[in-house]
């Protein structure tokens, strides 16, 4: 058991690490016990999943030749349909076994989105998610304040855009590896939600910390571009309705 766990994950991996993809392992148990009844996942406590992420390298290694090779779907945001793309071919790769992929962009007929992915990067060890029960002198009064993932490498640039589930694989021994709370003083906490929740616009809420690597000028000047301007910024014709900042 234990080996067919870790030979599919090598496999995984094998496909999605070299486009600037990781992937972190999890029990849907773990992500189910921080949760109310009303997003959790319908799996048994076992049942292994993966959340996985996009790093600064993705935009070069995976989403240029995307769309250098692929036809658009105007009405898509093309770096959705890059994702959706190569986890298409994960899924056909794999095609011996059952896996459910499920996108961050996805919501239920509630309008509830499909699974919370920062939730998913905090329990399976990928990125902290830090919130505002964090913090014990809060200075934020009546506002409502949402949390932020911070990854240990990348800080704040990274974006978090699936979950992985195999409903036919249980792997009851795997080991919990709790996130690296790199976002150290109470101070440093403060600032970061601040940041994300009042300055998100000038992307400094993603270097709380120092990081290995961050967005090229490049990238951040396309997700910095109306939707509408995107493709021509890269060379390609034709306007964009979804603004994803990720
Ligand atoms: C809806 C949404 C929004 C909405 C509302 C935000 C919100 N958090 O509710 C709006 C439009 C405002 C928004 C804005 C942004 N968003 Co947004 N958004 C989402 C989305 C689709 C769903 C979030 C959601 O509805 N959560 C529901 C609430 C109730 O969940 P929650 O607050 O985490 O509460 C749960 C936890 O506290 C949990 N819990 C309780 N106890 C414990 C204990 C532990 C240990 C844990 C782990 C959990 C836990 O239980 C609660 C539920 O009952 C996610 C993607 C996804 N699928 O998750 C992206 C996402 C959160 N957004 C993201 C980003 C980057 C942004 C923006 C910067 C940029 C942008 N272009 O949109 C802005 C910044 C925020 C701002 N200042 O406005 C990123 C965050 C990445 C990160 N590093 O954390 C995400 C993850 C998308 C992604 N693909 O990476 N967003």
């Amino acid at each position: 058991m234990e080996n067919r766990v870790a030979h599919l994950e090598k496999r995984i991996r094998g496909n999605l690490e070299r486009l600037g993809f990781e992937l972190h392992s999890f029990k849907v148990e773990w992500y189910n016990a921080v949760l109310p009844s009303a997003f959790h996942l319908p799996y048994s406590e076992n049942t292994l999943a993966f959340v996985v992420l996009s790093i600064p390298a993705m935009f070069d290694k995976a989403f240029k030749p995307f769309l250098k090779n692929q036809l658009l779907e105007k009405i898509h945001d093309p770096v959705d349909q890059c994702v959706f793309h190569h986890l298409s071919l994960v899924r056909e790769n794999l095609a011996d076994l059952r896996v459910n992929i499920m996108y961050d962009y996805e919501m239920l007929p509630n309008r509830k989105p499909r699974f919370l992915a920062q939730t998913a990067a905090h329990v399976s060890g990928a990125a902290y998610y830090y919130q505002r029960k964090d913090v014990q002198q809060d200075p934020w009064g009546e506002k409502k304040i949402y949390g932020v993932c911070i990854h240990p490498c990348y800080g704040g640039w990274f974006a978090i855009r699936a979950l992985l589930i195999f409903p036919d694989v249980e792997a009851p021994f795997l080991q919990q590896n709790l996130p690296v709370d790199c976002v150290r003083t109470e101070g440093e906490k403060i600032e970061l939600l601040d940041k994300f929740n009042f300055h998100w616009q000038d992307w400094s809420y993603r270097d709380i910390i120092e990081v290995k690597e961050k967005y090229s000028e490049e990238q951040k000047m396309y997700f910095a571009t109306p939707p509408a301007e995107r493709l021509k910024l890269l060379g390609l014709q034709g306007g964009l309705k979804r603004n994803t900042m990720y």
